[in-house]
């Protein structure tokens, strides 16, 4: 279960954000107006949230996520791919401090976007993708292993984050879309698979028995429930035009 979460406010810059999206530039009012939304949700499921300030330096910083890696006994500061967010990560050591005591760190020639990181149990798959590469997925495989968890490297075909088209929603079951539904490495789970025209739906994110679907995407919501979770739906249209899902809007511990 999970306890605490941070987010960051978006920022007027958020239609600077990198996107690969056709969709047009995010609406600032609606982006702000989606965001306390979302906020509400996790506070409603529990969690205790802390809401940094927005950073109009950084156009991607509500994409939170992508900036760490919280497990169970240590944080891991990451090493964003993308050179624009590597400064996201400046004033998070300080927003740790006051949540634990070991803070880890992925440094240069790694790089490492918390995005590409799936947490199973104990276990942490980590997409190599264009922003993760196979120096930073090793230094948080080594990193893991010296807190007595562990980790594997999953490849990545198109997809921007190993999140954008799996995710885990505890009890052994996992939402897998695209290049994911064949990977040998998760054909060991019941895997429900999501339809190519709902892919970004891959992105729905489990926080304490519930699970959030972002609105549009009726045939994901359906099979979610089918699976036996009470899901939230919260409407996400204005990150999704700079390639933000729901889960990279919190870190969740
Ligand atoms: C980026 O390209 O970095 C942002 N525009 C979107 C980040 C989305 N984060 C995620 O999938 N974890």
């Amino acid at each position: 279960m999970f306890t605490n979460g941070i987010v960051r406010v978006p920022c007027p810059r958020i239609k600077d954000g990198i996107t690969s999206s056709n969709l047009g530039k995010p609406d600032y009012t609606k982006a702000l107006e989606q965001h306390s939304k979302y906020v509400e949700a996790l506070q409603q499921l529990g969690l205790e949230v802390k809401i940094l300030d927005k950073d109009d330096k950084y156009p991607d910083s509500t994409f939170i996520e992508d900036v760490a890696l919280c497990t169970p006994l240590c944080v891991v500061l990451a090493n964003p791919g993308a050179e624009s967010r590597r400064g996201e990560i400046d004033s998070m050591r300080q927003v740790f401090e006051e949540y634990y005591n070991t803070i880890e760190k992925i440094s240069q020639p790694g790089t490492l976007e918390a995005g590409d990181v799936m947490i199973v149990d104990n276990h942490f798959y980590i997409g190599v993708s264009n922003r993760t590469n196979i120096e930073g997925a090793d230094q948080l495989i080594s990193i893991l292993e010296k807190h007595k968890m562990t980790g594997s490297k999953v490849p990545l075909g198109k997809m921007l984050h190993l999140k954008s088209g799996v995710s885990y929603l505890e009890n052994n079951n996992m939402l897998v879309c695209g290049e994911f539904t064949t990977t040998k490495e998760f054909t060991r789970f019941n895997r429900i698979k999501i339809d190519e025209d709902e892919s970004y739906a891959a992105n729905s994110l489990w926080i304490n028995g519930r699970v959030l679907v972002p609105a549009g995407y009726p045939k994901t919501r359906e099979k979610i429930e089918k699976a036996g979770y009470e899901t939230i739906i919260l409407d996400v249209s204005e990150f999704r035009k700079v390639d933000g899902g729901l889960s990279c809007l919190s870190l969740r511990f």
